[in-house]
């Protein structure tokens, strides 16, 4: 048994992970002590099961075996086997992105016909009607992104717009030319563009003759698995090349396609408080907890749980009304856009269902451990799987269908609201622990703050009251007390002058300390030049910039910033940090903020260390290729330095 005050440093956490012991609930971190000792040869990526004569393993203390059956060595083993975590990763977020896309499509081609049936002309024009299962709620952003793609927009209707934005965002996915993707090319500053050019050159590889550009999202992923087939490609410098490119067909394409068409739909976020923790959860209501991914789902809950008719429900069975919040990224998803609290990040899941008081969990994908389901066994709470693509044994299956999404959304929400008679009052125990927090900086609301340009972010950069910005992000992971690298990371930067921006299970971490609050600026967590600079400016010290696939606006600000100074992203004084990383998804974004340009720290020693070349090549060669590399370092104070003294070599390089 584990002490509470080892799993944890969030007092929500502790206590729900004490209560689940009392009730002999297994959890997270259970399971990962039943799992001691875990695989050696696993944790440093030197098993191979990508064939039948295997499956394979390299002797790491360098006596026999020393191949695989094949012949492969241990750095071919590990470079393929990283490329297909990068590869499963980037397929994640860009399924996500292109169902976003799809949706869009949906949408437009909806008001095409009912435009044709004689339905009101202009509402559908707009695609403002509410016949329709998704608006364009953000016509401005719909403008500027098809500006971008180089799309007319004089004299068309937002219909027509928005379904040729859909159609460029879908034929980036699986068109078969050279070329590098269009929202890339539409998105990135040419210098950076001519390093991911000229990285096959620069790594000796001209054969990759445009470099590292994607030519198209689903064609680099499918090129991963196909190059890391038995007898392929057994270069770790190839493998990991096409593992760079893969990656940026996520972040310049996947995931970039997903936050902008999101925006889109949903309305790009705005600066609004909210709050975070189980805390949020309320005792007289309906809780329903929004999990997983994609707002295609968590906007249509949000908005069913507002209809007077459920309400009333609610009310008859004696609640007050009813309650969504969310978890993970699709919880930060409506946290951004309309403030809706988030009750934890990804290690809390199992916590939410041992308060005893939530009604339905409604998930969709990622991150969605399939141990929900048991532990809400063990209370009246309904796990409600509602994609097509992951469905969870023991779980209700309400399957989505965007084309009926307010009729299932309400069916969903009417599920949860009939379980509350279910709920047993005398074993609810909500901890109070809530905090509250500014969110909502979209890469348009920061603009908006600063006055319509990022010259006060540039100018206390190059004046040194700011040293630099760092992107923390990424996940939990019971390998490391939940969330205690991402608080002593942050503070550590923060206490250097270290502005900081963030997303995913980072920024719900950082939310539930205070972090997101303007007087965090005030503690000794933070640094004179940035408590100057944040109280100047009426902001916190730290930046909720939203999900995992929102790290694109992370690139789309350091893009900017480039732009400005007129320089490849790689020579600003920014850097990245995953401090508790767990997915692949974490791994897929590692390697595009590195091959964008941005250093970046794990926390969490990715499967690699039994393949020396590639070790060398990922945290010291791509400096030559890519111009930036990553920093592996598991102690957070440590890290933080080393992050703190790239950005000022950077600085020095720059002459600031
Ligand atoms: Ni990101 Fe979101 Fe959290 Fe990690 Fe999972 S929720 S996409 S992968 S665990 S940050």
């Amino acid at each position: 048994k584990k002490n509470y005050k080892e799993v944890s440093i969030d007092p929500t956490t502790q206590q729900m992970y004490e209560r689940a012991q009392e009730m002999g609930i297994e959890t997270v971190w259970e399971r990962l002590e039943k799992q001691q000792p875990q695989c050696g040869y696993g944790l440093l990526g030197i098993c191979c099961r990508n064939c039948m004569m295997g499956p394979c393993r390299i002797n790491p203390f360098g006596g026999e075996p020393k191949r695989g059956v094949c012949g492969a060595d241990a750095d071919t083993i590990v470079a393929r086997n990283l490329l297909r975590m990068i590869a499963a990763g980037a397929a994640a977020h860009s399924d996500h992105g292109r169902h976003v896309a799809l949706t869009l499509l949906i949408a437009a081609e909806m008001a095409e016909k009912f435009k044709k049936e004689g339905k009101p002309v202009l509402e559908l024009d707009n695609m403002a009607s509410n016949t329709l299962p998704y608006q364009v709620r953000d016509v401005e952003k719909l403008k500027a992104v098809a500006k971008r793609l180089g799309i007319e927009t004089e004299g068309r209707t937002i219909r027509e717009i928005a379904k040729e934005v859909a159609e460029v965002a879908l034929n980036d996915f699986g068109k078969q030319d050279e070329e590098a993707i269009a929202f890339l090319k539409a998105y990135l500053n040419p210098k950076t563009y001519e390093v991911f050019e000229k990285a096959g050159e620069k790594a000796g590889m001209p054969w990759f003759e445009n470099g590292i550009l994607p030519r198209s999202i689903d064609r680099e992923i499918v090129e991963s698995l196909h190059r890391t087939h038995i007898g392929t490609d057994h270069d770790p410098v190839s493998i990991l090349l096409h593992g760079l490119k893969t990656s940026l067909g996520d972040a310049w394409g996947g995931s970039l396609i997903a936050t902008e068409l999101q925006d889109i739909l949903f309305g790009t976020p705005q600066v609004i408080k909210a709050e975070a923790n189980l805390g949020v959860l309320k005792e007289d209501y309906v809780n329903i907890v929004v999990h997983g991914h994609e707002p295609v789902l968590s906007e249509k809950i949000v908005e069913a749980a507002q209809d007077p008719e459920l309400i009333e429900l609610a009310q008859k069975y004696g609640a007050k009304g009813i309650n969504v919040v969310g978890m993970c990224c699709t919880g930060l998803e409506v946290l951004m856009r309309h403030g809706i609290p988030i009750a934890g990040n990804f290690l809390q899941q199992e916590m939410a269902i041992v308060t005893g008081a939530v009604e339905a969990m409604v998930v969709d994908v990622q991150c969605i451990m399939p141990a929900t389901v048991d532990v809400a066994r063990c209370f009246h709470t309904k796990i409600i799987d509602t994609s097509p693509i992951a469905t969870f044994p023991g779980a209700i299956h309400i399957k989505f269908d965007e084309r009926r999404a307010d009729e299932i959304a309400k069916e969903i929400v009417k599920t949860a609201v009939e379980n509350f008679p279910n709920r047993s009052k005398q074993r609810v125990e909500i901890p109070k622990e809530k905090m509250e927090g500014y969110v909502g900086f979209s890469v348009e609301a920061i603009l908006k703050h600063f006055g319509g340009t990022l010259k006060p972010i540039e100018d206390a950069i190059i004046e040194g009251k700011i040293k630099g910005v760092a992107g923390l992000v990424g996940c939990n992971n019971p390998k490391v007390k939940q969330d205690h690298n991402h608080i002593k990371i942050a503070n550590e930067l923060m206490k250097r002058d270290v502005l900081l921006v963030g997303t995913g299970c980072w920024a719900t971490a950082a939310m539930k300390y205070g972090i997101f609050l303007p007087e965090y600026a005030d503690t000794e967590n933070v640094g004179p030049g940035l408590r100057e600079f944040a109280k100047e400016w009426g902001i916190p010290p730290a930046l909720n910039m939203g999900s995992c696939v929102d790290c694109t606006r992370i690139l789309v600000l350091a893009d900017m910033v480039a732009r400005d100074l007129n320089v490849p992203i790689h020579a600003l004084p920014v850097v990245g940090s995953a401090p508790e990383a767990m997915t692949e998804k974490a791994v897929s974004i590692g390697t595009y903020f590195v091959a964008s340009g941005i250093t970046t720290h794990l926390g969490v020693v990715p499967p690699v260390l039994g393949g020396p070349k590639v070790v060398k090549i990922l945290t010291h060669d791509l400096y030559d290729i890519v111009g930036a590399a990553f920093i592996v370092e598991p102690d957070p104070y440590k890290a933080a330095k080393k992050m703190y003294d790239h950005i000022m070599k950077k600085r020095k390089e720059l002459g600031i």
